[in-house]
């Protein structure tokens, strides 16, 4: 009975991830080029295990990993022509993600698991390389808040 009980408990306690939501967004009347493609947040901190669902990817837009700014072992995220895709991230570290048509007009977004330093230092060196003029201070920004986290 006792050993019941304690799978029953086990069955019933919920699962503690968290899913949060990135959307890509495009707004042909900005005055402002920077603000005409965007992640809607560009920025967000979860831990590992927890979901990202990503909007909007449909279009044009895309959300994909940049090249060094994900740590190792990490799959590549590679999503185009979906309207919402999930994505576990289990390794703890910086995710740089660009939208391959837009990250020229500064669409990029950095997800932050858990610690950030497993790879901080070599996103921002990747950032250096692979990151747009445009968006590149934007990135470096991004990479600054998440190394408030570094524990
Ligand atoms: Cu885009």
């Amino acid at each position: 009975m006792r050993v019941f009980l304690l799978i029953l408990t086990i069955i019933a306690t919920p699962v503690l991830a968290e899913t949060k939501i990135i959307k890509q967004v495009m707004d042909m009347n900005s005055e402002n080029i920077d603000k005409m493609y965007q992640f809607i947040p560009d920025y967000v901190e979860i831990e590992p295990g927890d979901k990202v669902l990503f909007q909007g990817t449909v279009g044009s837009h895309t959300a994909h990993s940049i090249q060094g700014m994900l740590p190792e072992g990490a799959k590549p995220i590679m999503i185009s022509g979906s309207n919402a895709q999930e994505v576990t991230f289990d390794k703890p570290g910086v995710y740089g993600i660009k939208c391959k048509v837009h990250h020229r007009h500064g669409m990029v977004a950095l997800v932050v698991v858990g610690d950030p330093s497993a790879n901080i230092e070599e996103a921002r060196d990747a950032a250096k390389k692979r990151v747009s003029r445009r968006a590149q201070k934007k990135m470096q920004g991004l990479l600054d808040q998440a190394e408030n986290l570094v524990q």
